[in-house]
């Protein structure tokens, strides 16, 4: 039988400890693996985490196509994982971490499952520039879908940008991200699905499929643009 429970606890030992784990071997499910997910968050929010939202990965066919995957994935943000702008980090806490540039939504009000891209972006309180920092916790930043899935969707930590008004067109926002002043990644909020508030509409219907609608004060992440 899967052990769901000792998974988790692997994959969050390993998150806790910043120390690499193998693939899992165990045959699992999808559904197998956003139990596994759930299982470790709830290792998290017994150390007295909360969960602030979700994050979306997988929107762009630029990251479908960086790790080799064709299917968008969830993960749940806990306000251990947010970080200031402006902070700095220590390496020390992560394994190998990467960063992506987001998007990322304030909701004001709840989202049912099923909601329009014109009911999502009337529950917007803001909209704003963002960094993700990933962190699979597999050896060599190796996984496959249902790997990736019980890690927690790689999420490891966050940065949320100042807050713009939501009442524009976000369909085609230029995105740079610059590093030491230097552009390194540059995009449009387009490639994400071709409109980001289509990331919302699908993080509103997985998180109520998951029992966990979207309340006001969430945030969600919309996945890496580049
Ligand atoms: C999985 C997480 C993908 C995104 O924005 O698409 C993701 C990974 O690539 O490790 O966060
Ligand atoms: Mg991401």
């Amino acid at each position: 039988m899967l052990d769901i429970a000792s998974i988790a606890e692997r994959l969050d030992n390993a998150a806790l400890n910043a120390t690499a784990t193998p693939q899992l071997s165990e045959p699992l499910s999808l559904e197998d693996a956003y139990a596994v997910q759930s299982a470790s968050m709830a290792r998290r929010y017994a150390r007295g985490q909360r969960r602030v939202g979700i994050k979306m990965g997988f929107t762009s066919r630029a990251k479908m196509a960086q790790m080799g995957v064709d299917e968008m994935i969830w993960g749940r943000l806990t306000d251990g994982m947010m970080v200031e702008d402006g902070d700095s980090i220590s390496f020390a806490r992560y394994v190998h971490p990467r960063v992506e540039p987001e998007i990322a939504f304030l909701l004001k009000d709840a989202l049912p499952g099923t909601v329009t891209l014109m009911g999502a972006a009337a529950a917007l309180a803001g909209v704003a520039p963002a960094l993700e920092i990933i962190d699979s916790r597999y050896e060599n930043f190796k996984f496959s879908l249902t790997d990736v899935v019980a890690d927690n969707s790689s999420s490891s930590s966050f940065v949320i940008g100042p807050w713009n008004d939501p009442a524009q067109s976000l369909a085609n926002l230029g995105m740079i991200m610059e590093i030491d002043g230097q552009p390194r990644q540059i995009g449009s909020s387009a490639a994400i699905l071709g409109n980001p508030l289509r990331s919302l509409v699908a993080a509103a219907r997985l998180a109520e499929a998951a029992g966990e609608p979207l309340q006001a004060g969430d945030v969600i992440m919309a996945g890496g643009a580049t």
